[in-house]
């Protein structure tokens, strides 16, 4: 049974046990209704606690169950009968207690919390809004403000953080039961009556705090909940409470079904399989993980190595070059002044962290780590002469890593008389930050040394994504198809300014053109053999080189594709970059023309899911959704898109077919061929996401 009640004297506990994370599937409402039932008509149960087995509470609704219509038993109806109750009902809370689960809580008459509780409404991550009353008993507990903050940031918050202060009526270190049913006890002691939630009167506000939350909440262009939080929060105000939760839910079941609720509950799966490699992909056992060594400390190196302090390894960090080591450890040291500056880390963690940092300006000092990641210089002569020099110190079964863009690392791993032991770790920038890791394998590498990449990456708390290949991997192999597209779009007529606004109202944060500069015009295009592909089929567009030979790499030089003020970071267009777009344009003969967004992004995405058909093809990952999860967590893609395939599906892979097919006619075979696996799958009326279109 998924729910179990058991009784103590005059208290009943209910206790919650669906692993792993207690969701509320419709077993476990239908046998919360049967156990609350049973302790209800129980003349001699005179309370009830409700706790939970496992690590948490409860982690909400059953997110799986959301493709379906809902089935009752509803959860708004448990909470109220809950709340109903005039035996007092105390939850005693441990773990996550989200989304639903801290709706059932809130209908609870009591809370005791363990003092590592973290509570939150991730709902609007998943393009909903709280269905089952809490847009009206979290404010009543904690507040407006602190209640649409939970609501709209989606992120979960310690119960002590201030913010929350209200939720919980005692916070316990020791035995949380035992705690909880002492409440109970005390409340059947004093003969009280329940102190119900929905009853309270709703507490003070001011507009202002629904105008800064609306505010917020309508830059999130392109996603429907967050507005629906606030008018649905400001109901408490307005209405009858029962009013103001029939309304929420009937908004949770509309919003339920859209598009964008579609795409994000998707994300949350795809993201959550693809560090689970396919049955193609034998994992061996992990070898350990205690001391790790970095070899090069540019920004990437760096990354790496806080990254891994972030997890609590114990790192070396090389770099032959003495001054740029120096350099290294003091942007180290910034970095985490700054995060306890921010109160991001508490400034007694520091001196921890800053002591598993260590040094060296000789490869002999990674003698004895576990893991090897190197980060140097993107060329092949140089990863030769590490690897060969690696090979002759690093201890045997240590893991050898490359974080490699582009190369090979089947070539890399043969520098080495252990290839074996030889994996790609494709971080991306700025790596203590960006959540994909691409664990890329050879056919020589092990098992084991790919279980490690696996184990690496859930330590850092990556999404680590297993694939093979060359030229890219996954994400940038794709991504050097939008590149070419952006260019050939500014040669035909484009300006930089079209091409990232059609982005950003597609939904990304950012424009393409607007990424390369921050990230230095200078970084991806020599790395990436994408210069030579396009001379080899025959559009030499150079239109990038010209731009870095002026010396305007980007941010920078505060100059790229736009210019940009002293102490800016905003894109401003630059008439310089114009005049020679047009220069360009009239060198080649090519009548400028205005670009239309439809064709900006079809031709960039379009020609990205094309390659993603290869791609998958060629098994270089594990399934469709792989792909998606790289775009979802390593290059921005909007979430509520789903991701390029499962936007692709949404559009009908028919009509992607189509256009893919008008624009061989427009721009030739060389870069518009259809993948052989799109076209059977137009044929066969399937999508690349889900077997139906
Ligand atoms: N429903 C179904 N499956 C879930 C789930 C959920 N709510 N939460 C987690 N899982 C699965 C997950 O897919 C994975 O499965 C396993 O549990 C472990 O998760 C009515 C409408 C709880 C903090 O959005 O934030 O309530 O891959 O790998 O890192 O108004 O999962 O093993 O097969 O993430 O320890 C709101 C989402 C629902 C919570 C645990 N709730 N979950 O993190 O493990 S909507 C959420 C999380 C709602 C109400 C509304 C995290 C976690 P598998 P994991 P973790």
């Amino acid at each position: 049974m998924p729910v179990s009640l058991e009784r103590d004297g005059e208290v009943a506990l209910i206790v919650i046990d669906h692993p792993p994370v207690n969701a509320l599937s419709r077993e476990v409402r239908t046998a919360l209704v049967t156990t609350l039932d049973e302790a209800l008509q129980d003349a001699s149960v005179r309370a009830i606690v409700l706790a939970s087995a496992g690590p948490s509470f409860c982690a909400g609704a059953d997110i799986r169950e959301f493709e379906a219509s809902p089935r009752p038993p509803h959860l708004t109806d448990i909470i109220q009968r809950l709340e109903d109750s005039t035996k007092p009902v105390v939850a005693a809370l441990q773990g996550s207690v989200l989304g639903g689960g801290c709706e059932l809580a809130a209908g609870c008459h009591y809370r005791v919390a363990a003092s590592d509780v973290r509570i939150g409404m991730p709902e609007v991550n998943l393009g909903i809004l709280p269905g089952a009353g809490g847009t009206q008993r979290l404010p009543r507990l904690i507040g407006f403000d602190a209640a649409l903050g939970l609501m709209l940031e989606g992120k979960p918050r310690r119960i002590g953080d201030a913010s929350v202060q209200g939720f919980a009526d005692r916070v316990v270190d020791g035995d949380l039961r035992a705690a909880a049913r002492g409440l109970a006890a005390e409340l059947v002691e004093a003969g009280s009556i329940p102190r119900r939630t929905g009853s309270l009167p709703p507490p003070e506000w001011t507009p202002e705090i629904f105008e800064r939350h609306s505010k917020e909440a309508r830059k999130r262009r392109g996603e429907p909940a967050p507005e629906k939080i606030v008018a649905a929060v400001r109901r408490a105000i307005d209405m009858p409470f029962a009013d103001a939760v029939a309304y929420a839910r009937a908004d949770f079941l509309a919003l339920r079904d859209t598009v964008e609720a579609t795409a994000l509950r998707y994300a949350f799966f795809a993201e959550r399989q693809a560090p689970k490699p396919g049955p193609e992909v034998p994992l061996g056992t992990p070898r350990p993980l205690a001391g790790a060594a970095v070899i090069g400390a540019g920004t990437m190196g760096q990354g790496i190595a806080i990254a891994m302090l972030d997890a609590g390894l114990a790192v070396t960090l090389v770099e032959t070059a003495e001054a740029a080591l120096a350099r290294a450890e003091e942007r180290i040291a910034a970095h985490y002044e700054e995060s306890v500056a921010k109160g991001r880390i508490a400034a007694t963690a520091l001196p921890s962290i800053i002591s598993r940092l260590r040094t060296g300006s000789t490869l002999d000092v990674v003698r004895d780590a576990d893991v090897v990641i190197e980060a140097v210089f993107e060329d092949i002569a140089v990863k030769r002469e590490v690897f060969a020099q690696l090979d002759a110190i690093a201890k045997p079964g240590a893991l050898l890593a490359t974080n490699t863009s582009y190369l090979d690392v089947a070539e890399i791993a043969c520098f080495t008389r252990r290839p074996h032991d030889v994996i790609g770790l494709h971080f991306f920038s700025p790596a203590n930050v960006m959540r994909l890791l691409e664990i890329v394998r050879t056919d020589a590498s092990s098992p084991d040394a790919l279980a490690t990449g696996v184990a690496l990456a859930r330590k850092l708390r990556k999404v680590g994504i297993v694939c093979k290949g060359r030229d890219g991997f996954v994400g940038n192999r794709m991504l050097v198809q939008r590149t070419r597209e952006c260019l050939f779009m500014l040669e035909e007529g484009a300006s930089p300014r079209d091409i990232d606004a059609a982005f950003t109202d597609f939904g990304f944060a950012m424009g393409p053109l607007a990424v390369s500069d921050l990230a230095g015009l200078d970084i991806g295009w020599r790395n990436s053999n994408l210069r030579r592909q396009l001379r080899e089929l025959g559009r030499d567009c150079d239109l990038l080189d010209r731009v870095v030979d002026m010396g305007r790499l980007g941010q920078k030089t505060r100059a790229g594709w736009y210019r940009y003020d002293e102490g800016s970071r905003k894109p401003v267009p630059d008439p310089v970059v114009e005049a020679l777009l047009i220069e360009h344009s009239r060198a080649r003969g090519i009548e400028r023309r205005a670009v239309p967004a439809t064709e900006i992004i079809e031709r960039c995405l379009f020609g990205m899911v094309n390659e993603a058909a290869r791609i998958v093809e060629e098994g270089v990952v594990s399934r469709p959704s792989d792909v998606d999860a790289v775009w979802l967590t390593g290059y921005g893609f909007p979430r509520h898109r789903g991701g390029p395939l499962f936007y692709a599906d949404r559009v009908g892979l028919a009509q992607v077919l189509e256009r893919i097919e008008a624009f061989r006619e427009r721009f030739g075979n060389a870069y518009w061929s259809p993948a052989p696996l799109l076209e059977r799958l137009v044929v066969e009326g399937r999508g690349l996401t889900s077997d139906t279109k």
